[in-house]
């Protein structure tokens, strides 16, 4: 049997799932939490609500594309956490996706790992930028003839919504200080959003022509000084809320693990991982539940009533 498509623009199946994220209306909730692992999300979705808060259970998705939901309450607040994978097409899939399966505004929060380029941004210490740009690798220098050009586009800085980066940076602080020992949250900074782990981070590869020996440790700091953090996806999530229709807001902010220090080259490891992952995570649910969001519309049937 096919699909129906009902809009050939948005494609979703006869039951009205999304065709890459898999949810419908109803499973997902206004309040995001978007990470990149799977099982960091499961983490999260560990301090949701369970059956003794009105016998609920956490709702969960698997899509066919990899993209794992989890919905529920915390304290009594419907909240999703969503693992897309790696890089800014898959935030481009889920905020399109999820905006055409939720209605009313939302409010969404990215809680990633990055490389760090602030010597005092340690392993295990976590940054929430105020802005997010990207850094993407300009296919024409790589042409014969064209190796003038520069090798590395940077975009100009895309804000953090204000209030949410706030209360995010508030909830981590009390969080973080009473639950791990020394971890510190820098904010205030910049954040690189790279279209490569490798090449656009500046990470040399013997294997590949990718002229960027002087990118992170000259270029950068020269075009966007007071950048915290390198990583793969918030300067898309930001971009995205921005050209959300105002009729329907996206507020996005974003905080990162620091796993790599790219100053002093330590990389963290798994056992401070599972110290902050769930510690962290339960900060950024505490902050995603007090944002006030206008005319939030509760789903008839949604999976969290
Ligand atoms: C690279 O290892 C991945 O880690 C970071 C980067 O943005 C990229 O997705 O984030 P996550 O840990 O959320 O995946
Ligand atoms: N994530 C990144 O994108 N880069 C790093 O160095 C570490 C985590």
């Amino acid at each position: 049997m096919k699909n129906k498509l009902t809009n050939a623009n948005f494609p979703m199946d006869v039951e009205g799932r999304v065709y890459h994220v898999g949810v419908k209306r109803g499973e997902t909730a206004n309040r995001i939490i978007t990470v990149g692992d799977h099982v960091r999300a499961r983490r999260i979705a560990k301090l949701l609500d369970g059956p003794e808060v009105k016998g609920r259970t956490v709702f969960e998705l698997v899509s066919q594309r990899g993209f794992t939901t989890f919905t529920g309450t915390y304290q009594g607040v419907p909240v999703s956490i969503i693992a897309i994978g790696m890089g800014t097409p898959m935030v481009d899939f889920l905020l399109r996706e999820i905006r055409a399966c939720v209605e009313g505004p939302i409010a969404i929060i990215r809680f990633g790992s990055c490389g760090s380029l602030n010597a005092l941004a340690g392993c295990g210490d976590m940054i929430v930028p105020s802005g997010a740009y990207s850094i993407t690798r300009n296919y024409d220098h790589f042409l014969d003839g064209h190796d003038t050009e520069p090798a590395y586009h940077f975009s100009k800085v895309f804000d953090a919504d204000p209030t949410l980066s706030r209360l995010l940076a508030a909830s981590l602080t009390a969080t973080l200080t009473a639950n791990t020992s020394g971890c510190k949250v820098i904010t205030g900074g910049l954040n690189a959003t790279t279209d490569s782990f490798y090449s656009t981070q500046g990470r040399s590869d013997p294997a590949f022509r990718d002229d960027n020996e002087r990118l992170v440790e000259e270029i950068l700091p020269r075009e966007r000084p007071g950048t915290d953090a390198l990583e793969m996806e918030t300067a898309a999530l930001f971009h995205l809320a921005r050209c959300a229709n105002p009729k329907n807001p996206v507020r996005a902010a974003a905080t990162m693990m620091v796993f790599a220090n790219r100053v002093t080259n330590e990389f963290i490891t798994p056992e401070v991982v599972d110290l902050l992952e769930p510690a962290a995570g339960k900060a950024v649910l505490e902050a995603l539940i007090k944002v006030e969001l206008e005319q939030e519309h509760p789903e008839k049937g949604s999976v969290w009533e």
